[in-house]
């Protein structure tokens, strides 16, 4: 039987991943760059993808002709670099109307304007050839317990699903779960609690997911069992790999460079499982350190890549065969040695 070739990877990010600087308790450090300078980085840095907002199309509430011009404009763009988008995300945490949630607000109002929202992304995402349409839910749930009706929440989740599944036949959804940040507690906090969901939509065939690996680890859960998951319901249908370092604040650091292993078992589990040969993007979702300058952000870019590749050998390298015996031993501890001696290259 002729072997299988090699996976070759597709790389993406997004633009908010090349940043000024700004947290929480500073203002920017360095000058953001221009959209069109932030393009010109995907190519030289090894990407094709570019992940997307709505609003890093065109402006929210942008008049209907203009917003279809703009997205061309975009588009036009794209094609010059020889670049494509991956997805777009309706950016629903940022207007005054979503204060307290999109599709889980207790105004009707304010529920229909983020329905409307998602439904303008998807026109979006057709000029930009793409059928994914990626949905964090970052204001979905709640700062004190009794703001919402939890149950009613959950019907509301669906809802929304629904209604961008019966606006357009082609697109995608893919949930991109966090159990907190900025809520205190989210609802729907992992993939597990959105695949639950997706099978009970209109489509379900057209719901899944994306994982970031961060988001995993913020919910105590290992990322290369979430993908795995994800993977056996053939919903992985995009990544954020990065990495975290512990429970507090999503940090988006460069990918393996809190947990080398973990992010071995995230690469792993991908390569296993043939992640990547639909199209699939290795997406990331990684910060620049604030200390960094600005002629120097983006290289945790090419960092998190360097290591996904890195990773990528090593998980070639290691020997299956050897894996089964030592399994069929039950002997874990020479195992882990195996593993452990590959990771530090110092495998005989
Ligand atoms: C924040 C999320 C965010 C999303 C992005 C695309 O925690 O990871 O960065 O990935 O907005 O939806
Ligand atoms: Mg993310």
């Amino acid at each position: 039987m002729a072997e299988e070739k090699p996976t070759a990877y597709k790389f993406s990010f997004g633009p908010w991943n090349i940043h000024s600087g700004a947290d929480p308790f500073g203002p920017p450090v360095r000058e953001e760059f221009a959209f069109a300078e932030k393009l010109k980085f995907y190519k030289k840095l090894g990407f094709d993808g570019v992940q997307f907002h709505d609003d890093d199309v065109v402006l929210d509430d942008t008049p209907h002709e203009e917003m279809v011009k703009g997205a061309r404009q975009v588009k036009k763009m794209l094609d010059d670099e020889g670049l494509v988008a991956e997805f777009i995300a309706p950016r629903l945490w940022e207007d005054p109307r979503t204060i307290d949630g999109g599709p889980t607000s207790n105004d009707p109002e304010c529920r229909e304007y983020a329905f409307n929202r998602a439904r303008r992304a998807i026109d979006l995402a057709h000029i930009l050839e793409t059928d994914k349409i990626v949905w964090w839910p970052a204001r979905e749930g709640t700062y004190i317990r009794e703001a919402k009706d939890p149950i009613i929440s959950v019907g509301h989740i669906v809802d929304f699903i629904n209604s961008m599944l019966e606006y357009d036949k082609e697109i995608r959804i893919l949930g991109e779960m966090k159990p907190n940040e900025p809520m205190d507690l989210s609802y729907i906090p992992t993939t597990g609690h959105f695949i639950g969901v997706a099978y009970k939509t209109a489509d379900p065939a057209r719901v899944g997911v994306l994982i970031e690996s961060a988001h995993c680890i913020l919910a105590g859960l290992d990322p290369s069992d979430e993908m795995a998951y994800a993977l056996w319901h053939k919903k992985l249908w995009g990544v954020h790999l990065n990495d975290q370092h512990g429970l507090k604040f999503d940090e988006d650091k460069a990918f393996g460079s809190v947990n080398l292993r973990q992010a071995f078992n995230q690469v792993w589990v991908l390569e296993k499982a043939g992640y990547g040969r639909n199209g699939e993007f290795i997406g990331l979702d990684v910060k620049a350190m604030r200390t960094q300058k600005k002629e120097r952000s983006t290289r945790h870019l090419a960092n998190s890549r360097r290591m996904f590749l890195a990773l990528l050998e090593v998980v070639r390298k290691v020997d299956e065969a050897e894996i089964e015996r030592l399994r069929a031993l039950r002997d874990y501890e020479a195992l882990e040695v195996y593993i452990l001696e590959h990771l530090m290259g110092i495998a005989p």
